[in-house]
């Protein structure tokens, strides 16, 4: 007999509830799989391209994503001789789109574009999180036996802060190699005589000691301190961990600088509340829980990736400051290497085909010190790169002024630049001159020494409808997606 009354209907409803909520399930998977497979076919076709920007604070991201979505969809204001589409009046125009399949924040165009155009014009405010945006780029296609059509370049930009970028090396290291990596590079010059009471208490935290909070507490203020000071005071690159730079939370990794005549074993065998079984837990919950899913969920997609670079403010900071860049290459390089060991080979088959580096604001100096800058670049590069087998990962490398603030003049036969400063005064200066190579010794490094260019303001005259001027921003573009259009 079946049942009737109110619980029966109950169960029914449920019944009903429930297969509906199957189907639609079923719905969604099949949306997303047509989603995912459209979006593989398109990239399949040279349709789609995902492209990683990243540099650390400061190196110029935003400021070039807004310039390069300017141009790309003014192509009538913008002045891109180098990217042969714009030249050749193939290059219709481009829509910005949210990247949804990328579950991360859209990058904000509009807010970016509106500091720029504003009057008097401002930068950007600064962001320290990732973003992503899509780039419908509408191109002509020209037919042979005439009858034009049009086809869309789908570019997927992915900004993401350059500090993460130095976490990778993480991944191949457990903790106890990572105080020994600290250990050698903190004990070389660059760092030397920052912070000489917080390095001595790192030494002398001893492993086997239970650890006090407030003290382990102390120590990660102090240590996010030194790094904070060894970028502000001595511009070095090469900081961990990198998130320390970017906002206050807790991380908690520090260190252990002396770790002598302790044997891995032994030190596995600590007892749980020991320092060093403590420190070693905080940094493997950063590495699981903040650099693998980087890797995991946002590195991976990406087919190529390009690198801004402060590379003015790094020169004229110094040598340590310069070697401390190519440090960071270095450890940016060995990610790539072709059959890398431990994590990150079970991570991340890198799909990156294309690699560039860009050195930024190069307004700041001189045209004839443009070149001079991009040879740099490119030396530091070399050295970095080489004997890396990152199978034959392509690299490029340009200068770039993502927004030209300065002109050049002649007063009394000198070349000299003059722009505006960020109070909005009008100002010339002239920059101490770049050579295509590295003084030698560290005697001719006083040319550089306290001759930074002053950081300038964008010029007023973009807010009147006109194009954003900009230095090799085409080039650039030429090198991104030159094989794609
Ligand atoms: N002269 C000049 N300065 C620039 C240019 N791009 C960025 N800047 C300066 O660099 C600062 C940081 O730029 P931003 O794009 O916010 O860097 P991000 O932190 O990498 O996103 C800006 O506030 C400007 O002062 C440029 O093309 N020319
Ligand atoms: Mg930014």
């Amino acid at each position: 007999m079946s049942e009737s009354g109110p619980s029966a209907a109950t169960a029914a409803e449920e019944v009903a509830g429930r297969s509906r909520r199957v189907k639609d399930k079923l719905r969604q998977w099949r949306q997303e799989a047509r989603e995912k497979s459209h979006w593989a076919a398109e990239r399949l076709l040279d349709r789609r391209v995902c492209v990683g920007i990243t540099g650390l604070s400061g190196a110029g991201k935003s400021t070039l994503l807004t310039s390069l979505i300017y141009q790309l969809s003014h192509p009538h204001k913008a002045q891109l001789p180098g990217f042969a589409p714009a030249l050749n009046g193939d290059l219709l125009g481009a829509e910005l789109k949210p990247a949804l399949d990328s579950g991360l924040p859209a990058f904000d165009y509009a807010h970016c574009l509106e500091a720029l155009l504003d009057q008097p014009p401002r930068w950007p405010e600064s962001t320290r999180d990732v973003s992503a945006m899509e780039l419908h780029i509408h191109l002509r296609r020209r037919r042979r036996l005439g009858g034009d059509g049009t086809r869309t370049l789908v570019l997927e930009l992915r900004d993401y802060p350059g500090e993460w970028l130095m976490d990778l090396p993480l991944l191949q290291m457990e903790y106890r190699d990572w105080c020994r990596h600290q250990a050698h590079i903190i004990g070389a010059d660059a760092r030397a005589g920052l912070a000489p009471q917080l390095l001595a208490q790192l030494a002398a935290l001893d492993p086997r000691e239970p650890a006090d909070g407030a003290r382990l507490e102390q120590l990660w203020r102090d240590y996010r301190q030194f790094l904070l000071d060894c970028r502000s005071q001595r511009r070095l690159s090469y900081l961990q961990p990198g998130r320390a730079l970017l906002d206050e939370r807790d991380y908690g990794v520090v260190p252990m600088l002396d770790l002598r005549g302790m044997a891995p074993e032994q030190l596995d065998a600590l007892p749980e509340n020991s320092n060093y079984r403590v420190l070693a837990e905080r940094y493997r919950e950063y590495v699981e829980e903040l650099v693998t899913p980087f890797v995991t969920s946002h590195f991976r997609h990406l087919d190529r990736q390009l690198v801004l670079v402060d590379m003015i403010g790094t020169l004229y900071a110094g040598e340590q400051a310069l070697d401390d860049m190519r440090l960071a290459f270095t450890h940016i390089a060995d990610t790539f290497r072709y059959g890398s060991t431990g994590m990150l080979r079970k991570l991340w088959r890198p799909r990156i085909d294309r690699m560039l580096f860009a050195a930024t604001k190069v307004d700041q100096v001189l045209a004839a010190d443009h070149d001079a800058l991009r040879q740099l670049l490119g030396q530091q590069l070399q050295q970095a790169f080489s004997g890396a087998r990152h199978r034959g990962l392509p690299l490029f490398c340009e200068a770039i002024a993502a927004v030209r603030c300065s002109n050049e003049s002649l007063r009394d036969g000198r070349r000299m630049l003059v722009g505006h400063d960020i109070q909005g005064r009008y100002l010339g200066f002239e920059n101490a001159e770049i050579f295509d190579h590295l003084p030698r010794e560290g005697e001719g490094w006083q040319h550089y020494a306290g001759a930074a260019p002053p950081q300038l303001r964008p010029p007023a005259a973009m807010g009147a409808g006109q194009c954003i001027p900009h230095i090799r921003v085409d080039a650039l573009l030429n090198l991104l997606l030159g094989d794609k259009v």
